[in-house]
């Protein structure tokens, strides 16, 4: 009989309560300022972190996967607490060797299965996998018939962001270049989302406020698609919660029954994003 565990990396960032509840583990990516290395989150909390993106005169930050020793202590952690199969949520292979993280742990650590599983995204929308891992572990489903699952859920979830300024995306190479100079240059703020697990250009738009009612668009195709199912939205921001607050306040006017958070995005992820960034994800859960 499986004992199945949900592992997350930290650029997935549920709230404290509903991981606890849920008991997901987290393995944390890293922050790396003038060759110190930083756990997010834990060593480098969001508040202190966006003051430091803001000072111009500090250095640009870089930032890496979980270290491999800290994802075999996690799995063997959970192998003494009795678990036999760990679902491992990873933010997209496409930018992040996390996903690989998992796959070189696994191999380390004998007595426990790993299933990887690559979100193709990051950040709250990664999230939304390990809660929904979380219901089908206690619907009794096993390992294989959860990894199908989040790989159906795949197909109807969404995400889409804006950055302030390419240049952080053009300067960690998660961007293609030349796309991103022709978007500064223009000053067109490209709506951006995950294809085959690498960032592109959803659609080249020229303004804040043009981006905010594509959204209001694309998730109105989605909501009369979906209506009667369990719809959750997450606005997703770098310290802009005043915007994230308002495309909230309108979502719950117009679809009053639809689950509508706002989550922060992390230190690792807000690296590659810079100040002001904002981002809308929506599933079935
Ligand atoms: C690493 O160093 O392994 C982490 C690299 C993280 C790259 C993040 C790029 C931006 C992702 C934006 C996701 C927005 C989702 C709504």
């Amino acid at each position: 009989m499986e004992k199945i565990a949900i592992v997350m990396d930290s650029t997935a960032y549920l709230p404290d309560e509903l991981t606890k509840e849920l008991n997901i583990r987290t393995v944390y990516l890293n922050i790396v300022i003038d060759g110190n290395s930083y756990k997010e989150v834990i060593d480098m909390p969001l508040d202190k972190y966006y003051d430091y993106l803001k000072d111009p005169n500090n250095s640009f930050p870089t930032t890496s996967q979980p270290a491999i020793g800290e994802v075999v202590s996690c799995l063997e952690k959970l192998k003494e607490e009795g678990y036999t199969d760990v679902i491992a949520i990873a933010l997209s292979s496409g930018i992040s060797g996390t996903f690989s993280s998992y796959s070189v742990a696994d191999l380390m650590v004998d007595g426990i299965n790993v299933y990887p599983f690559d979100s193709e995204v990051a950040c709250h929308p990664e999230g939304y996998y390990a809660i929904k891992a979380a219901g089908l572990i206690k619907e009794g489903k096993s390992s294989k018939e959860i990894i199908a699952t989040l790989d159906e859920m795949k197909k109807v979830s969404k995400a889409y962001f804006m950055a302030d300024d390419l240049s952080h995306l053009q300067r960690s190479g998660r961007l293609n270049g030349a796309q991103a100079i022709v978007g500064n240059l223009l000053q067109v703020k490209p709506l951006l989302h995950f294809e085959d697990k690498v960032i592109v250009p959803f659609q080249k738009i020229r303004t804040y406020k043009k981006v905010v009612l594509r959204i209001y668009e694309l998730f109105d195709e989605f909501y009369r698609q979906h209506k009667d199912e369990n719809i959750s939205v997450c606005i997703l921001h770098v310290d802009a919660l005043e915007k994230a607050e308002e495309i909230k306040n309108y979502m719950k006017e117009v679809y009053p029954n639809v689950n509508v958070e706002i989550d922060a995005i992390t230190p690792v992820v807000s690296t590659h994003l810079g100040i002001g960034a904002i981002g809308f994800a929506w599933t079935i859960l």
